[in-house]
């Protein structure tokens, strides 16, 4: 028989799928973003790109300057700094570098002329409104997910004082100093007018706390709870934080229907002199997450790993557990290498169950490169997974590829929430 007639049904097949990949709105479930009503607290512009903090740590393995003296340079300095040593001086190859370079040019600047001053003038012209429509569309992000935390000083107080929601960002109460520093945390929460005992996890203690999140889910409108843990976490135990988790924070995620997310494996300050860009990843023992998905059931959990060598055993256990949903290439795996592996991965093991990817974006701007990057991944592994299932007879309709990847830019996601 002639080759050419299955050759063109398979290109056929393959530009649909990487058409509806690269169209289809996404509900980016975690950021750090803000909603603009938050003014300065929504980063975005070619300076905060440069500063990333992915970008710092590159910048200080090629440029001796001793950290001090790195920080106590103003902003435009440490831009300035970071876009010779990892620009000028090298090609910017890494995915942090290079994201900057997808979202200039998607903004369609040159970026041959390596003109840091001409890009300035550039983002110095932007209307702050306009650039965030802008961002958001040319990412193709339907809705963001802010990370939320009470106990932020800058943040709080736009909170208390109220605003006009931007319908685009949506929140996610973020909670780790109550449950990773609660001797501090519950002196901070008896200020606020909250009778905890810092030394005592008493019921008296868990049913503030669970006031204290019932305040916080409302005025927020919080879509579900979220911490970040070390490797070594452990639960069920006598800790403060396996005490909290199952005494406050499971029955408040009960009592309003909201998933918990857990985000296990990071080593906070492992160089504690990059700041924020200082963190670390480590292997967590994934007991943990299956204790408590075996005994909550009536609990449901989101999780994403910051381990590599971590993927396989999760994507395991959300086989095992439907009140897991597994999401995102988190950190340090958000590189294409790794997202390709793992999202392969969970595609093979969980179908269309789970969400691959969040963009994690700590600048506006980001969202662009992050989301064309993710999804040039994850169109190619489509074709091949859709080309696999042709070769079996079952052609796939360009409906149903739009219906399955929909569900996995969110709405899987909605729907787990939902539940
Ligand atoms: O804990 C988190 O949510 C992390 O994503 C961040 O804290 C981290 O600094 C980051 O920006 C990772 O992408
Ligand atoms: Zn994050």
């Amino acid at each position: 028989m002639h080759e050419i007639p299955s050759e063109t049904s398979a290109a056929l097949l393959a530009r649909q799928v990487e058409q509806i990949v690269l169209t289809t709105p996404v509900y980016d479930i975690h950021t750090h973003l803000y909603d603009p009503a938050f003014g300065e607290l929504l980063l975005w512009g070619i300076d905060e790109l440069l500063v990333y903090h992915y970008l710092i740590a590159e910048s200080l393995r090629q440029e001796p300057l001793p950290y001090e003296q790195f920080w106590a340079l103003s902003r435009t300095q440490q831009a300035e700094l970071v876009w010779d040593a990892l620009f000028v001086r090298h090609s910017p190859i890494s995915e942090a570098c290079r994201g900057v370079l997808t979202t200039l040019q998607a903004f369609g600047l040159d970026v041959q002329r390596r003109d840091l001053p001409a890009l300035r003038r550039w983002f110095a012209a932007r209307n702050r409104d306009a650039h965030v429509t802008q961002c958001l569309e040319l990412a193709g992000v339907r809705k963001v997910c802010m990370t939320n935390s009470p106990f932020d000083e800058l943040e709080r107080p736009v909170w208390e004082r109220g605003f006009r929601r931007d319908e685009r960002f949506t929140a996610a109460l973020r909670i780790d100093p109550l449950l990773m520093a609660w001797p501090e945390t519950a002196g901070q929460l008896r200020q606020w007018g909250y009778d905890v005992q810092p030394g005592g996890l008493n019921d008296r203690t868990f049913s503030e706390v669970r006031r204290f999140l019932a305040a916080w889910t409302q005025r927020i409108d919080a879509q579900f709870l979220m911490v970040s843990l070390p490797p070594d976490w452990v639960f069920p135990g006598r800790s403060a934080t396996a005490q909290l988790m199952e005494w406050a924070i499971l029955p408040h995620c009960r009592e309003f229907g909201l998933p918990f997310a857990l985000m296990p494996g990071v080593r906070r300050g492992v160089n504690p002199r990059l700041r924020l860009a200082g963190d670390g990843s480590g292997l967590t023992d994934l007991t943990a997450l299956r204790n408590l998905c075996a005994g909550f059931p009536d609990n449901k959990f989101l999780a994403t790993v910051l381990a590599r060598e971590n993927q396989h055993e999760l994507a395991i256990l959300a086989r095992k557990f439907r009140n897991l949903h597994i999401f995102g290439c988190w950190w340090f795996l958000n590189v294409p290498s790794l997202i390709e592996e793992i999202t392969r991965m969970r595609v093979e093991l969980l179908g269309l169950s789970f969400t691959p990817q969040h963009s994690d974006a700590r600048i506006l701007d980001q969202v662009v490169y992050k989301w064309k990057h993710s999804r040039g991944v994850i169109a190619r592994l489509l074709v091949d997974k859709y080309a696999e299932l042709a070769r079996t007879g079952w052609q796939p309709t360009p409906a149903e590829i739009q219906r399955d990847v929909a569900e996995l830019f969110g709405g899987a996601f909605e729907r787990f929430r939902a539940a």
